[in-house]
């Protein structure tokens, strides 16, 4: 019984050094219910009293070895797995990381901040108010009459016989005097629409940045300094600025204001088509029957206002002679700004 203790020690021993030894089998083999080792065990009812326990002896012997063995083997086999993951999963830490595309604002969108910067600065306030409007803010309350052109289904986008989309932002303006009592110093920055076709220098949706303040002896000369002060920030210290006379229906006297070109500075080069100016804004003093129809009294109150397009300011600043490349959005042409 010892020879076969001894063979079956030899026999684990032997299938144990192989290196892809099936660890569990081996066990069930040998040291299993039915296993060869739990046989010799079973058998041993047969042996003399003085034989028994030195061959229980051997038997836990080998018992004790083979369970060893097969520790150290789960033990090297589990090893042996993590360096293969390792090794499988390795990161190459000198690769190249992802490159990360920053994105940026659009050029619309910074001049109009840098717009609104300029007027915060100046104390103004930034109001919104509805793109659907009713025809009276776009129209009756800013004094244009029933038959004026602006006024044409041709010329504005009708949603029913008196509300539309808004033509100019002047109506936030009209809301904020309803609303709110003078000292009014507001800009209203916002898209418009008008029922234009799509070409070089007009597109049906575009943006407007206007103006508003209303107080005790407002001026023309409060208008022009407020002005001045803008263009030399927008476009330079040295820009100077030049009232033509105009008309509109909601300011008396009206005026359309331009910069001297930031280019040559006056003398007229290819940016401002020889002209040494360049047009950027409306203007002009808020006309009585607009104050009035918000409740101000015109005797006791009066008021300046002014509105620019903020393509016109985009496309004058950076050279740009396609509105539609605004809108574009091709990444090419945007990536410039
Ligand atoms: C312009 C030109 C001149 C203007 C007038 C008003 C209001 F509501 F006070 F009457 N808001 N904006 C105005 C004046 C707008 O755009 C070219």
């Amino acid at each position: 019984m010892k020879a076969k203790l001894e063979e079956i020690r030899l026999a684990a021993e032997a299938q144990l050094a192989e290196p892809s030894a099936d660890l569990e089998a081996i066990r069930i083999k040998y040291l299993g219910k039915k296993g060869e080792l739990t046989a010799v065990l079973r058998g041993m009812g047969a042996l003399t009293p003085e034989e028994r326990p030195i061959v229980g002896a051997v038997a836990n012997e080998v018992r004790a070895f083979i369970e060893n063995a097969i520790a150290v083997k789960v033990e090297e086999q589990k090893k042996g797995a993590l360096l293969d993951k390792l090794k499988a999963e390795r990161i190459d830490i000198t690769m190249p990381g992802d490159k990360i595309i920053a994105g940026r604002r659009h050029p619309l969108a910074q001049v109009r901040r840098e717009m609104e910067d300029i007027f915060i600065g100046m104390g103004f306030s930034v109001v919104e108010g509805p793109e659907v409007e009713y025809d009276y803010y776009n129209f009756q309350a800013l004094n244009i009459p029933e038959n004026h052109p602006a006024r044409d289904t041709q010329d504005t986008f009708y949603i029913t016989d008196n509300i539309l989309l808004r033509s100019q932002t002047s109506p936030v303006q009209v809301r904020t005097m309803e609303k709110q009592k003078p000292p009014i110093r507001v800009i209203s920055p916002g898209r418009v629409y008008r029922s234009d076709a799509v070409d070089a220098t007009h597109s049906p949706l575009f943006h407007q940045l206007e103006g508003l303040v209303v107080d005790k002896g407002i001026t023309m000369g409060d208008l022009k300094g407020m002005l001045e002060t803008f263009a030399k920030t927008m476009f330079g210290e040295s820009t100077k600025i030049r009232f033509r006379p105009h008309h509109f229906p909601f300011t008396e006297p009206s005026a359309e204001v331009d910069v001297s070109c930031f280019v040559c500075g006056g003398k007229g080069c290819r940016l401002c088509k020889n002209e040494g100016w360049m047009e950027i804004l409306g203007a002009g003093m808020v006309h009585p029957n607009v104050l009035r129809g918000c409740n101000i009294d015109p005797e006791e109150y009066s008021g300046f206002a002014f509105g620019m397009g903020i393509e016109r300011i985009v496309m004058t600043k950076y050279n740009i002679d396609d509105m539609r490349l605004l809108y574009e959005n091709d990444m090419r042409f945007l990536g410039q700004f």
